[in-house]
């Protein structure tokens, strides 16, 4: 349902009436063309760009790029340069992409550049490969022409990061083993220290005029990661998934319980069998909960799906999962996602 603050964003702008229709649109779950769904707050402004392109009959591949360009560009705590670093205090950025023909690219842990989501459609459309990862991806990247930034932490994730430093007493690994630290932590919290979720990933999908699908994932993956570790995020089948006969959904939360499942390939054939966007994606989210109960009870995952028709649902592990729905230029709002606990 629409949460309280989109509505009364639309009763200041006059458009009380429009929430009804709104309202029941996104309880029956949609059924429109063209239409771009994309997780958490954000989605709204990365929504906007995507529209500008499905509303001029453009293909939804180059709405779904253009959308999470947005917030790639913007400061934020998880997508983008701006975002939170690893462990170690470097940022690394994940991305995937994927089209109506079934063709996908992504980057795992690439470095310095602004828009992997451009990287990750560049290895579609220009190599035999779907994924390039480290090094090798900023360089092909590199190759490709877009500029390399300077390796800084934004204001905010020098901030933020110092402030994990100080708790977590990380100390390069070389010294863990002196430590006497058990393992290798510390590891990501799932958790920041005032109560958020540690994630805020951009997933977006979209059908466009012409009934077809594509979808995208961009993320700085979990704050304070150890260095190399890749979430759901760039790994086609979990963090993204579309298969244009049937629908399209992408995920959020913490990536490792959504590649156990392949999340969003779940979500897919599920729907592929019959099942609501809403459905399937509460479907996957049980199976998370099924594999591992304490755990899922401990973490956040959200899934987002729409089908061929435009109907369009969410799901999630914990309350407070919202995503951003756009079918018409004054038509984007928030939808909060039907919780599992
Ligand atoms: C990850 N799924 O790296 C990503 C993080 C995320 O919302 O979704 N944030 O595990």
């Amino acid at each position: 349902m629409l949460n309280r603050k989109s509505f009364l964003q639309l009763s200041s702008l006059g458009l009380g009436s429009l929430y009804f229709s709104k309202l029941n649109a996104a309880t029956r779950g949609g059924g429109f063309k063209p239409i771009v769904i994309s997780t958490w707050a954000e989605g709204i402004n990365a929504n906007k760009a995507a529209w500008e392109i499905l509303k001029n009959k453009g293909r939804a591949l180059d709405a779904v790029e253009a959308g999470v360009m947005v917030t790639e560009a913007s400061q934020n705590c998880c997508v983008g340069l701006g975002a939170n670093p690893d462990r170690d205090g470097i940022v690394t950025l994940d991305a995937s992409i994927m089209d109506e023909n079934g063709n996908c690219g992504s980057v795992g842990a690439i470095e310095r550049i602004k828009h992997p989501i451009s990287v990750a459609r560049r290895v579609m459309e220009k190599t035999p490969h779907v994924m390039l990862v480290g090094q090798g991806a900023q360089q092909f990247a590199v190759a490709e022409g877009f500029p390399l930034e300077p390796q800084k932490l934004s204001d905010d994730a020098e901030r933020t990061y110092k402030e994990w430093l100080k708790k977590a007493e990380y100390k390069p690994v070389i010294n863990i083993e002196n430590s006497g630290q058990k393992g290798h932590g510390p590891f990501a919290p799932t958790r920041f220290d005032n109560g958020d979720w540690n994630h805020d990933t951009i997933g977006m999908i979209a059908l466009d005029a012409t009934g077809n699908l594509s979808g995208s994932c961009t993320t700085s993956g979990m704050g304070f990661k150890m260095r190399g570790r890749l979430g759901d995020s760039p790994i086609i089948g979990a963090g993204l998934f579309v298969d244009n006969e049937v629908g399209a959904a992408t995920a959020t939360g913490m990536g490792e319980e959504v590649i156990r499942i392949c999340g969003t390939h779940l979500v897919v054939e599920l729907m592929r069998q019959g099942y609501k966007p809403e459905d399937a994606c509460k479907k996957a989210v049980e199976r998370i909960v099924k594999k591992n109960y304490e755990r899922a009870k401990a973490n956040q995952v959200g899934f987002i799906a729409i089908n061929k028709k435009g109907e369009f649902g969410g799901f999630c592990l914990q309350s407070g999962f919202n995503f951003a729905v756009c079918y018409g230029d004054n038509t984007n709002f928030m939808v909060d996602a039907k919780h599992y606990f």
